[in-house]
C-alpha cells in the first residue's frame, strides 16, 4: 500500500467521466465510499488499481482517477489476481454486480478466496442483473416479481419465461459463501448506511489477504429495495468477535436478520508474499524464474 502526503480531496479523484447510473443507484453510494476510503487512508492514487467485469456495477472503474481495468462478464477476480502478483504495491479494488460474483464468475471466488490473495472484492449486490434489464439473479429471493419477467396480464415473459424457475430458485447466501471458502475478510454493508461502509471499506484495505465485502446496493430502476433493507439491516451484535468462524456462520444463517459489519477476519500470508517466497527461495519442484520473468512482463 502506497500512502501520499497530497490531501486529496472527491473531485481529485473523479475521473472527468460522469457515473450513467440512474438516479439514486446505490451504486453512487459505493463509488463515494471508495473515494472516502483511498482519501482517509491517503491512498495515493497512481498506485491504485480498480479492475471490473461487466454489469452497471463493471461501469465504476470508468469514473475513477486510478488504473482501471473493465474486463469481461465474471472474469474481474482472475484479472485483478494478475494486477496483484505483478504489483504487489498496487492497492487493488475489485467491484462488479451479484451476476458478475455468483452466477457466471462464481467459479472463480472460492479460489481467489483460499488463496488469499490481497484484494478488496466490494460485490454491490442489487440481487438482480441491472445492466440486462432486471431478470433474478443468484441473489434474488424466491418470491422476486420484477418487472422484467412479467407482462401486463402477470404473465412471465421472455427469458424469465423461458427459465420459469427464475422465481422458483433459493438464493445463495454470500457471506456463508465466502466463509466457506475460506476468505480471510467477510463482511456486508449497504449503500444507505454510508457511516458503516466508510468504515468496513477502510479496514478491507487495510486487512492483508483476500477481503470480501457484500454491498447491498439497490437497484433503483429494477428491483428498489431500498425501504426494505433501511429497515432490515442491522449492525452486527456489540459483542460479536470476528475472530468465531462458527459464530459468523450463524450469523450469517441468522435469515432474519439483516447484519452488517464485520463477520469475520483471521490473519494468514497473502497469495503474493507466497508466490514472492517461492521466486526467492527456489525447490526443486518450482521453476522460479520462469514465474519471475513471466511477472516482470507485467510490472508497471
Ligand atoms: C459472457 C457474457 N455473458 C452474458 C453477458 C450479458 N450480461 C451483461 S451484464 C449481465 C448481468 C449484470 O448483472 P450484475 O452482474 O448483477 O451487475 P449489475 O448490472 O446488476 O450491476 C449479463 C448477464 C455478457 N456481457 N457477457
Ligand atoms: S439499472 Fe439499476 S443497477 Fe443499473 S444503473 Fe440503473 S439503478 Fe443502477
Amino acid at each position: 500500500m502506497i500512502t501520499t502526503d497530497v490531501k486529496l480531496k472527491m473531485s481529485d479523484l473523479r475521473s472527468g467521466i460522469k457515473p450513467i447510473w440512474c438516479p439514486g443507484c446505490g451504486d453512487f453510494g459505493v463509488l463515494s465510499s471508495v473515494f472516502r476510503t483511498v482519501i482517509d487512508l491517503k491512498l495515493d492514487p497512481s498506485h491504485v488499481a480498480i479492475v471490473s467485469g461487466i454489469g452497471c456495477s463493471g461501469r465504476f472503474p470508468a469514473f475513477v482517477n486510478a488504473y482501471g481495468f473493465h474486463g469481461v462478464h465474471g472474469r474481474a477476480l482472475p484479472l485483478a489476481t494478475g494486477v496483484k502478483l505483478a504489483n504487489p504495491d498496487l492497492t487493488v479494488f475489485v467491484v462488479g454486480g451479484d451476476g458478475d460474483a455468483f452466477s457466471i464468475g462464481a467459479g472463480h471466488l472460492p479460489h481467489a478466496a483460499r488463496r488469499n490473495v490481497n484484494l478488496t472484492y466490494v460485490v454491490m449486490d442489487n440481487s438482480i442483473y441491472g445492466l440486462t434489464k432486471g431478470q433474478p439473479s443468484a441473489t434474488s429471493p424466491m418470491d422476486v416479481a420484477v418487472d422484467s419477467m412479467v407482462n401486463k396480464k402477470g404473465r412471465r415473459k421472455g427469458m424469465a419465461g423461458l427459465l420459469n424457475m427464475a422465481q422458483a430458485n433459493a438464493p445463495v447466501n454470500p457471506i456463508a459463501m465466502a466463509l466457506s471458502y475460506g476468505a480471510s475478510f467477510v463482511a456486508r454493508g449497504f449503500s444507505g448506511r454510508p457511516k458503516e461502509l466508510n468504515a468496513l471499506l477502510k479496514e478491507a484495505v487495510l486487512h492483508k489477504g483476500f477481503s470480501f465485502v457484500q454491498v447491498i446496493s439497490p437497484c433503483t430502476t429494477f428491483y428498489d429495495t431500498y425501504d426494505f433493507w433501511r429497515e432490515f439491516s442491522e449492525p452486527l451484535p456489540e459483542d460479536h468477535d470476528p475472530s468465531d468462524k462458527v459464530l459468523a456462520y450463524e450469523r450469517a444463517l441468522d435469515l432474519e436478520r439483516g447484519y452488517i459489519g464485520l463477520f469475520y477476519q483471521e490473519e494468514r500470508p497473502s497469495f503474493e508474499d507466497q508466490v514472492s517466497k517461492l521466486v526467492a527461495e527456489p525447490t526443486d519442484a518450482f521453476a522460479p524464474t520462469a514465474v519471475g520473468d513471466l511477472l516482470s512482463k507485467f510490472r508497471r
